[in-house]
């Protein structure tokens, strides 16, 4: 777009900015380009760059630097890579990120993974059928306020639910500050409403349980049929995974939009501040307890009990919060001790380079 530099046109298209070029300077007389993850998906990472689309090589060096799970590449990311040649590259440098969406995986390598990156915006979509799960969206409430992204709850599947009204009350109840959008991508109503954040540049990602219909809001938005969404009637599938990978579209308008597979488990990852803001009524009728440090069970002059006794604030809601904040302390507590395991093995490595240091030196002879 912008004529005096034409390396970074494609680029821009893929979100790339001014502001990302200047502190990118460096790693570019070094040789590295940047290039942006647009699949993540059965063992592969792909980008793309100025010139092509490239396999990302995540070499062994790369994996021993990385401090942990969440240091590693995952879609949204802005990458600086080194050209290979013959349609592949290799990661040098994970670049700073705007927003990351992470969660606890029990199943994965050190127990985060990083579901999708540069984020502007985070589409929580559940259907409105009777799997809506409000317990569930507390959860991805929380991980996204802490991902630094601004949450949406899309409430998809309009056209199945007889009263739309009293489970958006129903929602409305559990979810904050967080805005909520009603629509049907089968029939296409309420669609129009997500215009508004579809500027060109943008990045958007769908998040939510498997069969919600993200790849199909996905291909109303791309007006085209892009994504493989489920044949089936939903209820015959449950737990049936249709997209498996994590992928990066460019819509008409210009936006990017990030399409993932259903998630079976959402388990908390270091979300801190994001389960303050997911509970922020909690929080606001928390500051009239009488003692500074309730934790609202049995202490006299608990304001959020007398809500829970007066009906203001749901019972099941507070238990809710329970549950995670003790999900949260157990998180914090293995990432610590995680930590410091990793500390450890840095610094026996650090003193094991330079004791061969030394001794290649002593073995030089002198003057050199
Ligand atoms: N009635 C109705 N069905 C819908 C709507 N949106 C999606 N569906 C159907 O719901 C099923 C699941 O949709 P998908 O888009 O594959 O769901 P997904 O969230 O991408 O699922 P995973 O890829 O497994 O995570 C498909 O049969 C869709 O046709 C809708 O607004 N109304
Ligand atoms: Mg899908
Ligand atoms: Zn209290």
């Amino acid at each position: 777009m912008d004529a005096k530099t034409p390396q970074t046109g494609p680029l821009e298209g893929l979100g790339w900015s001014p502001e990302r070029e200047a502190a990118f300077a460096t790693l570019r007389a070094d040789g590295s380009i940047p290039g942006r993850v647009v699949s993540h998906g059965r063992g592969q990472l792909r980008a793309e760059t100025a010139v092509e689309p490239v396999l990302v090589i995540v070499q062994r060096g790369f994996r021993r630097a990385a401090s942990g799970p969440e240091d590693h590449p995952a879609v949204g990311d802005w990458l600086a890579l080194e050209p290979l040649g013959g349609g592949s590259a290799a990661l040098r440098e994970v670049l700073p990120r705007s927003s990351a969406f992470i969660r606890h995986d029990a199943a994965e390598n050190g127990g985060a993974q990083v579901v999708a990156t540069n984020v502007d915006t985070v589409l929580l979509v559940s259907a409105l059928t009777r799997d809506l799960n409000l317990r569930r969206l507390e959860r991805y409430l929380a991980l996204a306020w802490s991902s630094g992204a601004e949450p949406i709850v899309v409430l998809n599947k309009a056209d199945l639910c007889d009263d739309v009204p009293a489970r958006v009350a129903e929602v409305a109840a559990v979810v904050g500050d967080a805005r909520i959008l009603v629509l049907s991508a089968r029939t296409g109503i309420g669609l129009d409403r997500l215009q508004p954040e579809l500027a060109a540049g943008r990045t958007l990602a769908l998040l939510g349980s498997s069969g919600v219909g993200k790849s199909t809001i996905t291909n109303a938005l791309l007006g085209a049929e892009r994504q493989l969404v489920r044949e089936v009637r939903e209820d015959d599938q449950r737990g049936r995974h249709t997209t498996s990978a994590r992928e990066l579209f460019r819509l008409p308008g210009g936006a990017l939009l990030i399409d993932t597979p259903g998630m079976r488990s959402i388990g908390l990852w270091e979300a801190g501040e994001g389960l303050e803001t997911a509970f922020g009524d909690v929080e606001a009728l928390a500051a009239s307890c009488r003692f500074s440090d309730c934790r609202h069970e049995v202490e006299p002059g608990c304001a959020v009990r007398a809500a829970v006794a007066s009906g203001e604030l749901g019972e099941d809601r507070l238990e809710s919060r329970r549950k995670l904040m003790r999900e949260m302390a157990s998180v914090e507590r293995r990432n610590s001790v995680a930590q410091a395991r990793a500390e450890n093995r840095r610094f026996g490595r650090m003193i094991r380079d330079a004791c061969r240091t030394q001794a290649r030196l002593r073995g030089r002879p002198e003057g050199e």
